[in-house]
């Protein structure tokens, strides 16, 4: 096995790497930025490098300065975590020249599935249901409008670099077209250096429903089931599921052979995810791969028992998958709510600053990923994710009950949290009874407030007395903990 992995990442994620590697019994090095200095992952590592300013591109985005660190301290493998470098075929390429084992899939399946054209074509000759549209690029305007005339407007216009929501338009008819196509092609060679775009059908009020894959270097396959993630605000996921409620014996069969061929086309190995988008007639469609471990990889480990960081560093090393397909049972449901140092009833803004007192849920069934602690300051510089609680539970309401109760007893002060608006998700009769799609976040504030939210969805004052009014008609259940004291105490007492 390794003998000491280098985690090139941070928070939460570097948390979760470090424990694994503990269990494994492999050594540890952090790397931390200036702003990381009072984070939990240097601390809990064996050995832990300072590698500069806070800003990304002098840490955790120096690709020079961490492979030259992880050549001299003797690291023989790199965890990229997710984000950063995680998706890089050319720091994937530069680490194995080094002789140092990526802990991540080949450059080439990252490369070929980076390209939304190349993957969609790949995914379409390997019988994986695509969304109607051009498999290939769209060199002009009257290819694109007879492209979208043949699938029927309306239409999205996605760039083939981009991903995750970045350089998408909907084009809603022919006279539209021509502008949508100039511009989309200008933002997208701006935000991407490249400006190739394509065509999709525009699927109207689908779910988002993942499944989970893991491969190893022998060529040996395996899915762990879906994962829910409609429940999300500008292509930030909140909470997440697993099992979906949505996803019958039937589709389970069918969503989770396509993704397994979806792993196939493009010789992974590694944990990887395919995102599908599942329309309400239970058509599934493949939208993307994403070729990391993700940030809600937990609920999974939970339905599934597999240990799913573990699993990737055993594959790097070389060894095939621990389980066969017929080992794995999908046992009871798990949730997940990402807990983020921001401010519901003020757009949603970053709230930063030291944590004061942190005192985390737990008992049967409660888990908590995080990177933080009293005294760690959560800064500007970086996602404002604190922590991830995950729950499970053997039925659905069982679990939404205990994610009520642990988030109730779940204490932050210092920084303000979502935690709130997160109990308020929960006691939502569509959530709880499974009526919903991606557009569940954005409907809960236009529904009630139609009047007031026409005049601008920007402004600011606006969204806070929305929220605050919503806030306040929910009746909760669930017993309220006394209020934590805090500099920002008055802001947890608004919502109760
Ligand atoms: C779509 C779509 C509707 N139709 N493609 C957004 C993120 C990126 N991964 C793809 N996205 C979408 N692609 C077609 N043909 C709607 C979305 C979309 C979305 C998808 C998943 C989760 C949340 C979303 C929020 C808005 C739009």
């Amino acid at each position: 096995m390794f003998k000491k992995i280098l985690i090139a990442n941070r928070g939460e994620i570097a948390v979760r790497i470090i424990k694994a590697c503990k269990e494994l019994g492999i050594n540890t090095a952090a790397i931390y930025s200036d702003a990381d200095i009072t984070s939990l992952h240097p601390r809990l590592a064996d050995e832990a490098y300072n590698i500069g300013g806070s800003v990304s591109i002098e840490s955790y985005l120096n690709k020079e300065k961490i492979i030259k660190l992880a050549k001299k301290i003797g690291a023989d493998a790199i965890h990229p975590g997710y984000g950063f470098f995680s998706e890089n075929p050319k720091f994937i390429t530069d680490v194995e020249k080094s002789g140092i084992t990526f802990i991540g899939p080949s450059a080439k399946s990252v490369s070929m599935m980076g390209s939304k054209t190349s993957a969609r074509a790949l995914m379409s000759k390997n019988n994986v249901p695509v969304v109607p549209g051009s498999l290939e690029e769209i060199k002009n305007v009257n290819e694109g409008i007879s492209v979208a005339e043949k699938v029927g407007y309306p239409i999205l216009l996605k760039a083939s670099a981009g991903g995750g929501g970045k350089g998408m338009r909907r084009v809603n008819s022919s006279e539209e077209f021509k502008s949508a196509f100039e511009s989309t092609k200008r933002e997208a060679l701006k935000a991407f250096a490249n400006d190739d775009i394509y065509i999709e059908k525009f699927i109207e009020n689908p779910k988002h429903i993942e499944v989970q894959v893991i491969a190893d270097k022998h060529g040996n396959f395996r899915h762990l089931f879906e994962r829910e993630c409609s429940i999300q605000r500008r292509h930030q996921k909140i909470i997440e599921e697993s099992p979906s409620f949505f996803v019958d014996e039937k589709l389970r069969k069918k969503i989770t052979d396509a993704a397994v061929n979806a792993a196939k086309s493009c010789k992974y190995y590694n944990a990887g995810t395919i995102e599908f988008l599942v329309d309400s007639n239970k058509q599934f469609y493949f939208l993307e791969m994403n070729t990391r471990v993700q940030v809600e990889h937990p609920v999974t480990e939970l339905i599934s028992g597999i240990d799913i960081v573990r699993e990737q560093i055993s594959i790097a090393y070389g060894n095939k998958i621990s389980f066969a397909q017929s080992d794995v049972r999908l046992n009871g449901y798990a949730l997940e709510c990402r807990i983020y140092a921001e401010d519901p009833a003020n757009n949603f803004m970053p709230s930063t600053g030291k944590i004061i007192d942190y005192k985390e849920p737990n008992g049967s069934g409660v888990r908590v990923d995080t990177g933080f602690t009293s005294g760690s300051e959560i800064s500007i510089f970086y996602d404002p994710m604190i922590a991830k609680l995950i729950c499970w539970d053997r039925d659905r309401l069982s679990v939404i009950n205990r994610m009520k109760l642990a988030l109730t007893e779940y204490q932050i002060s210092g920084v303000i949290t979502n935690i709130s608006f997160l109990r308020f998700i929960l006691e939502n009769d569509d959530f709880t009874k499974g009526h919903y799609d991606i557009h569940f976040i954005d409907n809960l504030f236009k529904d009630n407030s139609n009047k007031i939210f026409d005049k601008s969805e920007d402004d600011l004052e606006t969204a806070a007395f929305i929220f605050s009014a919503l806030m306040k008609s929910t009746k909760s259940n669930v017993t309220k903990s006394k209020t934590v004291l805090s500099s920002n105490a008055w802001r947890e007492q608004l919502y109760d």
